[in-house]
């Protein structure tokens, strides 16, 4: 790999982004600079080697943790190696579309008094069969929300909108869920509220309480499930992933100090290549903090978006690998931690496609199992750090 001559891996690491502007004053632009900065994050050397055959599942269990995925319906009905992989690689399952109230070709729910649960019960019944966990994705959410609810949805019948979705939703499955992400991405500090919450069209049309409301009621429909709130941009050691840590901590205390029953925190770790600004020691407290509340902790979606890396596979490869692994041996060390599950499982299917592709064209790798659904070094590095937890 070509090293700038001025800047060895370690020096590197240590300059931070404040130097930027003197390094420009030397004549290096920002973004040279900073892909140097990308670069440096590569070790040739390091060692990604996982010892033995058995399966990411097979891996988590024996340390009294559970690993899955999200998929797609479409994915697993019509593509049976995919299927197989996520079989052996899998314990729990849960539909990247197919439990949102209206996604474009997947609509849960196309008029406020029909529900559509074609993909979602196909998916529990896959489940099923395979002998996999289920876990249901998203109830409360600003996005992927149905044409009709703009026009439809006013402060009036709001709540009972809301609590038929529940009730339906959650009914359908209670007694099967794993876990249901009960709200999720509620928080959102530019809004610069007091309170941290996204103006959603939850918020403005029933208040803050719509989430103690959301949960209150998930907890009546389905009293097995585990209940979590999940959200993004917690990772790393960033003035807005600081405010956001901070934000959820917040958030969680709120809600327990009312009594209201959420029970876990779904931490999604979209993670990115390229970001040289992850803290170990404060993710660690970010962690305890939050099983210091009685609350359980799930790995909902992570992936590692690959847009800002270096076409090098190897390269590219090495640098997704260190960031799960890295990762990873922080939240796994954290017993309040019970599941891991990546946002997709292969390459062959994964939102950072569409959301994240590369200016060079080339295919994203940011998941374990590459687009042949071989396992790549990010499958070695999420069985190391499964390996090296300890056992629950
Ligand atoms: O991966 C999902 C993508 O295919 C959908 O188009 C999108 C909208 O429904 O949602 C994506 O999944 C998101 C998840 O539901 C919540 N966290 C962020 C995920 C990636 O955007």
């Amino acid at each position: 790999m070509p090293k700038h001559p001025l800047v060895s891996r370690r020096r590197a690491l240590l300059l931070g982004l404040g130097t930027l502007a003197s390094m420009g004053t030397l004549g290096m632009g920002r973004s040279k600079y900073l892909s140097y900065q990308i670069e440096a994050l590569d070790d040739p050397k390091r060692d990604f080697t996982a010892v033995g055959e058995a399966s990411l599942k097979e891996r988590a269990a024996a340390k009294g943790l559970i690993y899955g995925a999200a998929m797609r319906y479409p994915a697993l009905l019509s593509d049976a190696k995919l299927a197989n992989c996520f079989v052996r690689e899998c314990g729990i399952l849960v539909p990247e579309w197919g439990l949102k109230w209206y996604v474009p070709g997947v609509p849960l729910r196309p008029n406020p008094d029909k529900f559509d649960f074609t993909e979602a019960d196909w998916m529990a019944q896959f489940a099923k069969t395979n002998s996999l966990l289920y876990r249901g994705h998203t109830l409360v959410w600003h996005e992927s929300l149905p044409p009709w609810f703009k026009d439809t949805v006013n402060s009036q019948n709001a709540e009972q909108v809301l609590v038929k979705h529940i009730k339906t939703v959650a009914g359908r499955y209670a007694g099967k869920m794993h876990s249901w992400d009960v709200v999720n991405e509620a928080i959102a500090t530019y809004e610069k509220r007091q309170d941290n919450l996204r103006k959603t069209p939850w918020l403005e049309l029933l208040g803050p309480n719509y989430i103690d409301t959301a949960f209150r009621v998930a907890a009546e429909t389905d009293p097995k499930a585990l209940l979590v709130y999940n959200d993004f941009g917690l990772e790393y050691d960033t003035p807005e992933d600081e405010a956001k840590r901070t934000a959820v901590l917040k958030l969680l205390e709120r809600l327990k100090s009312k009594g209201t029953p959420v029970q876990a925190l779904g931490i999604q770790a979209h993670l990115l290549g390229g970001e040289t600004r992850f803290n170990s020691k404060k993710l660690r407290e970010f962690f305890s903090n939050v099983a210091s509340m009685g609350l359980k902790i799930l790995i909902t979606e992570l992936d590692v978006t690959d847009k800002n890396l270096p076409k090098n596979t190897a390269v590219r490869d090495r640098i997704v690998a260190a960031s799960l692994e890295d990762y990873l041996a922080v939240a796994l060390d954290e017993p309040a931690v019970i599941a891991v599950l990546t946002w997709g499982l292969s390459d062959r299917v994964t939102w950072l496609s569409d959301f994240q592709s590369r200016s060079d064209g080339a295919a994203v790798r940011p998941l374990p199992m590459d687009a042949d659904l071989k396992p790549k070094l990010a499958w070695n590095a999420i069985a190391r750090a499964l390996d090296s937890a300890p056992k629950r």
